[in-house]
């Protein structure tokens, strides 16, 4: 059996003859479609569609009575795009990643197995890269227990049709490193990754994960061209993540029952409002002494330098997926959870207009509304401050 792929399809002069055992990805079949190579099923097996009722009538012959004809376990080829699909699958949308690396594959994994999507698409510049990780990740589909396919390509085409995008294709930083020293060479990424999602996902909504990552989502927006509403940044619901987690480890509850909000930028500008730090509803500034709460503020904004550190090379990516699948299934599935999000301001808050975390509903087409928290004088003033340094730096973009 062998893997017909894209790159085979490109390659054929017309005609590709496959063998009945082998598997055709779906990009292979939309590729071949798109240039009119013709699929013909020859060599030494029988034709695909002929080789379940061979299988199933030799079973019969063995075994009397015969078994009551059931339907047979759905095949690979039911899900493929093009093929008719039950209806519960067909409703699903398709979400794609974009990067490959650390971030691209584990948000992959997580949305796979949320199980609310037709496909995960992982697309990489690396040849192999996705389809590898993709087919990886789709043996593990009978453990886990999902049905959503997995398909990986190094082709931007094969976004198209996507609902979601989660973009992660970029850089990550390196020791000693700060997230703006990525801000060249990932712009130029963007700009290529921006320009394709416009082209062939004109309707998708976007999560950017790529650092710096209030530029980065600001030239994501330019690019495309979205409205605001649909190109959004993973960044907040990480940190305040991160926060919860180590107000856990002083023993006040579990981190699942703390509850906070990251705002501002990723990175020097992070706002923690310990007005709306809580735990069970009990403020937090009753539980912690105001140094220890500082102490884990800070640690909180340095909290990626301190896994770039410790891991000697890239950064986190655990969380970080969790964090970008969240964003996604919030908005798959419409739950009205407040989450820390990375938007265009548009003076919310009396900032300035620029892209920055605040705390916001999404819904399936992306941005609902931002969500206007109270805040304390102090706490307003920095998340201002915030919105103008970010402004500043998204002006030096160009
Ligand atoms: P990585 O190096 O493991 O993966 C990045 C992948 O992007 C590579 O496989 C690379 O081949 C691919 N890539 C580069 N150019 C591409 C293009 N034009 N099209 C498609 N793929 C392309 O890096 P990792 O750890 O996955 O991080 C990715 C980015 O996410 C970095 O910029 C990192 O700083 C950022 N990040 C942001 C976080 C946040 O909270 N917003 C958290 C963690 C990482
Ligand atoms: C992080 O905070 C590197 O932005 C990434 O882990």
């Amino acid at each position: 059996m062998s893997v017909i792929t894209a790159r085979d399809v490109e390659q054929a002069k017309g005609e590709l003859v496959v063998s009945s055992r082998d598997v055709v990805t779906p990009l292979a079949r939309e590729r071949a479609r798109d240039l009119g190579v013709a699929l013909r099923v020859g060599g030494a097996h029988a034709p695909a569609a002929q080789a379940p009722k061979v299988e199933l009538a030799r079973q019969r012959a063995r075994s009397e009575p015969a078994k009551p004809e059931v339907a047979l376990p759905p095949s690979a080829a039911l899900y493929r795009r093009g093929a008719p699909l039950p209806a519960h699958v067909a409703a699903r949308p398709r979400v794609a990643v974009v990067g490959a690396g650390h971030v691209g594959a584990s948000t992959a994994q997580r949305l796979a197995e949320l199980d609310r999507f037709d496909a995960v698409t992982l697309v990489d510049v690396v040849p192999g890269l996705a389809a590898g990780i993709a087919l990886d990740l789709w043996h593990g589909a009978a453990l886990r227990g999902f049905d959503t396919r997995i398909e990986g390509s190094d082709d931007l085409g094969a976004i198209a049709g996507a609902a979601y995008l989660v973009v992660t294709a970029g850089k990550p930083r390196q020791p000693g490193m700060s997230r703006t020293d990525l801000t060249n060479v990932n712009a130029e990424i963007i700009r290529t990754v921006g320009a394709a999602v416009r082209a062939k996902a004109p309707d998708a909504v976007v999560v950017v994960v790529t650092n710096p990552l209030e530029e980065m989502t600001h030239l994501m927006g330019e690019v495309t061209g979205f409205p605001a509403e649909r190109v959004l940044g993973m960044a907040g619901v990480l940190d305040a993540s991160r926060f919860r987690s180590l107000v856990a480890l002083t023993g006040v509850a579990r981190p699942a029952e703390i509850s906070a909000h990251a705002l501002g930028s990723h990175g020097p500008e992070m706002v923690i409002p310990l007005s709306h730090a809580s735990v069970r509803g009990e403020p937090l500034e009753r539980l912690l002494d105001t140094a220890t709460l500082g102490a884990i503020v800070e640690r909180t904004r340095d909290s990626g330098a301190e896994v770039v550190k410790l891991l000697q090379k890239g950064s986190a990516y655990f969380s970080p997926a969790e964090s970008a699948a969240r964003m996604i299934r919030a908005m798959v599935t419409g739950d009205p959870e407040v989450l820390d999000v990375c938007v265009r301001t548009r003076g919310a808050y009396g900032t300035v207009d620029t892209r920055l975390g605040l705390p916001a509903r999404l819904g399936p087409t992306g941005l609902v509304a931002i969500e206007e928290l109270a805040l304390r004088p102090n706490e307003l003033a920095a998340l201002r401050g915030a919105a103008e340094r970010i402004a500043e730096r998204i002006r030096a973009l160009g």
